[in-house]
């Protein structure tokens, strides 16, 4: 069993660039507006937001103001630079001092790099609802990001196996913000090409187009069925590209998150506690529903057979073994998909007492075969 595992983020940048804004819209309920009356960080604000299980991030927002800053390079350098898993830095689009920002975004990057060589860095560059309209093709944010890159290159190539940097626009005032945070936080769950290679699995199980996996509180998303996150066209899988995936709308899961969100503030005004929802419309179903104790599942189908019911049973039946990737890296409930795909999964042992037992069912043992299971359901499609 693993322990408790905690990730230290350090979320950097100068004064004024929005981190204090997007730590309170993401995980304190703050709208965009209410960000107006937050005043300058003072030094370091450490708080502590449990995601999965066992699974919690340690958020160091660093005051940006010059005087902190020079002190973390200096003074407090081991201190704030050691056991780092993601460095997220912000810049503000808008400032007009871009070479001094670049020094001290050098000089942070350098410092991390010795200290916690593999920790992935995530430059957010904040503001851009304040440009977009004079600059509609992003030709300066694609500039920032390339300069980006090539610093990192620079820093980065002498130090092995150094994580990865990559840039993100953003704004507190639209999707943009949780697109990124929800890459962030996607990088940083234990076991999560298992938990796609389930929800995949329950996909296909419910006969249905996606599945998806949000954090309880924040909504962020954490994973998804079939392709990566943030995948193109190529990246498709046969289901995906079947079910005519490319014509979903790239955003869906941010703005699922707003509506989502939005609901339940409003079940709490009125009163009502939020458990989850389902709806049919125009051959389409889809169940929002709890998963484990911070999760929720988003199922979609569009084949019109599919009732409701049918998605929250099979949900309910892989609640318990979704449970324990938050927190295990011990198997212990029978899963047919754990038993094939296991042993690619680095520290994860798969150690079921019942797994030659027939008459223990898995959660995700069906009557027939899954081979059978797809034949039959073609030769229903061919029936029309
Ligand atoms: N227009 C716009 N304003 C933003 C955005 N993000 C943050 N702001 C505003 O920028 C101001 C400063 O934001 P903070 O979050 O306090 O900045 P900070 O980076 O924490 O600053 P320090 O704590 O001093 O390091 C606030 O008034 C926010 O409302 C954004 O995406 N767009
Ligand atoms: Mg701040």
């Amino acid at each position: 069993m693993s322990s408790a595992s905690r990730r230290k983020v350090l979320l950097m940048g100068k004064s004024g660039s929005g981190k204090t804004s997007m730590r309170s819209v993401i995980f304190s309920n703050y709208t965009a507006k209410d960000t107006k009356r937050l005043g300058m960080t003072i030094d370091v604000e450490q708080s502590a937001v449990r995601l999965l299980g066992s699974l919690v991030l340690n958020l160091w927002d660093c005051g940006g103001q010059d005087a902190f800053l020079d002190n973390y390079l200096l003074a407090q350098r081991d201190t704030i630079f050691s056991n780092v898993a993601v460095l997220i830095y912000v810049f503000d689009v808008t400032s007009e001092d871009w070479d001094t920002d670049m020094r001290y975004f050098e000089d942070n990057l350098v410092a991390l790099r010795e200290n916690s060589s593999d920790a992935g860095v995530w430059v957010l560059i904040n503001k851009m609802d304040l440009i977009d309209k004079e600059d509609p093709k992003r030709t300066k944010y694609n500039e920032r990001k390339a300069e980006i890159l090539a610093l990192d290159e620079r820093v980065s190539a002498d130090v092995s196996a150094a994580g990865t940097c990559r840039c993100f626009p953003t704004s507190i005032w639209d999707e943009s913000l949780y697109r990124a945070w929800s890459g962030v936080i996607h990088t940083l769950i234990p076991n999560i090409q298992l938990i796609i290679t389930h929800l995949t699995f329950l996909r296909d199980l419910c006969g249905a187009a996606e599945a998806v996996v949000f954090e309880g509180e924040t909504f962020l998303t954490m994973a998804k069925s079939g392709s990566p996150l943030d995948a193109d066209p190529n990246d498709y899988d046969s289901t995906e590209v079947t079910r005519g995936y490319g014509r979903l709308d790239r955003e869906r899961f941010e703005k699922i998150s707003d509506i989502v969100k939005s609901f339940r503030k409003t079940c709490q005004r009125t009163g009502e506690q939020f458990v989850g929802f389902e709806s049919t419309f125009d051959g389409c179903t889809v169940v929002l529903e709890p998963l484990t104790k911070n999760t929720f599942i988003l199922i979609v189908t569009t084949d019109a057979r599919v009732q409701a019911g049918f998605i929250k049973y099979n949900i309910w039946q892989s609640q318990l073994h979704f449970a324990e990737f938050g927190t295990f890296s011990d198997f212990t409930r029978k899963c047919n998909v754990c038993r094939t795909t296991i042993k690619s999964v680095p520290d994860a042992t798969y150690d079921v007492k019942t797994d030659d037992d027939p008459s223990v069912r898995a959660w995700d043992d069906v009557g027939i075969d899954q081979a059978t299971q797809a034949v039959e359901r073609d030769k229903i499609q061919d029936l029309g």
